[in-house]
């Protein structure tokens, strides 16, 4: 992949700093060992047209990568994944595990970890918010529970790492305001070992280094 783009939010709140899905594009880059810039674009400007040209749900993160303008963080960190074998097997029974997880962690896992912190963070004062809280708990531990499963005995969620676990361990983080993750002791060491790789560590810092520089000027 040549002349990587990724586009991130210039800035966030500090409760969505380290979450924001831009972060999965740049450690799949980093773990690729791939060359890529960032650009930046305002909250209040991504649903312009200029940026849904871009990203057409006014969204984060972008991609662009030569002549290619991609959006959908799975799918970006998927087509990396595809150009490097660091995070993906070339064998088929490999790739097709590779794909199998990176769908489990998106479209099983993520929708109700994702519905808790959007609860506990942003609606947390709603009426409606601690009689939803109890169900949704539940499902999360549900998923959880079979994460737990898969990881026994397992370092990753294949016999090696690869791109599932870069949405795997992100999705994960989606729940870190709470101990969900550390009562499944799999899970936590899991997280863990992701997250204490070197190209996680750098597009973390990555990320939160951009947030501090437009940090907007205490009144
Ligand atoms: N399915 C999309 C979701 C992207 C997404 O939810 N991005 C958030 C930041 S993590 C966003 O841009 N939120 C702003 C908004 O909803 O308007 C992906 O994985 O790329």
């Amino acid at each position: 992949m040549e002349n990587c783009t990724v586009t991130g939010f210039d800035w966030v709140p500090p409760f969505a700093r380290g979450i924001v899905r831009d972060l999965r594009v740049r450690w799949a880059l980093e773990e690729a060992g791939v060359q890529y810039a960032v650009e930046w674009i305002g909250l209040s400007a991504r649903k312009s047209e200029d940026y849904r040209r871009k990203q057409p749900f006014g969204m984060v993160p972008a991609l662009a990568a030569g002549d290619s303008r991609l959006f959908e963080s799975g799918a970006i960190v998927q087509l990396i994944a595809e150009r490097s074998e660091a995070l993906m097997p070339a064998e088929s029974a490999g790739r097709a595990e590779t794909i199998v997880w990176i769908y489990a962690a998106l479209n099983t896992v993520e929708p109700p970890l994702d519905s808790l912190l959007a609860l506990d963070l942003v609606h947390g004062d709603e009426e409606w918010a601690p009689l939803r809280r109890p169900g949704l708990v539940e499902e999360v531990q549900d998923r959880l529970a079979v994460v737990a499963a898969r990881l026994e005995g397992r370092e990753f969620l294949l016999d090696r790492f690869t791109a599932a676990d870069i949405l795997m361990a992100t999705v994960l983080r989606l729940v870190r305001h709470t101990d969900l993750c550390s009562t499944y002791p799999p899970v936590d060491a899991y997280l863990r070992r992701c997250e204490g790789r070197e190209p996680f560590q750098r597009a973390l810092e990555g990320q939160l280094a951009d947030y501090a520089r437009n940090e907007p000027a205490a009144a």
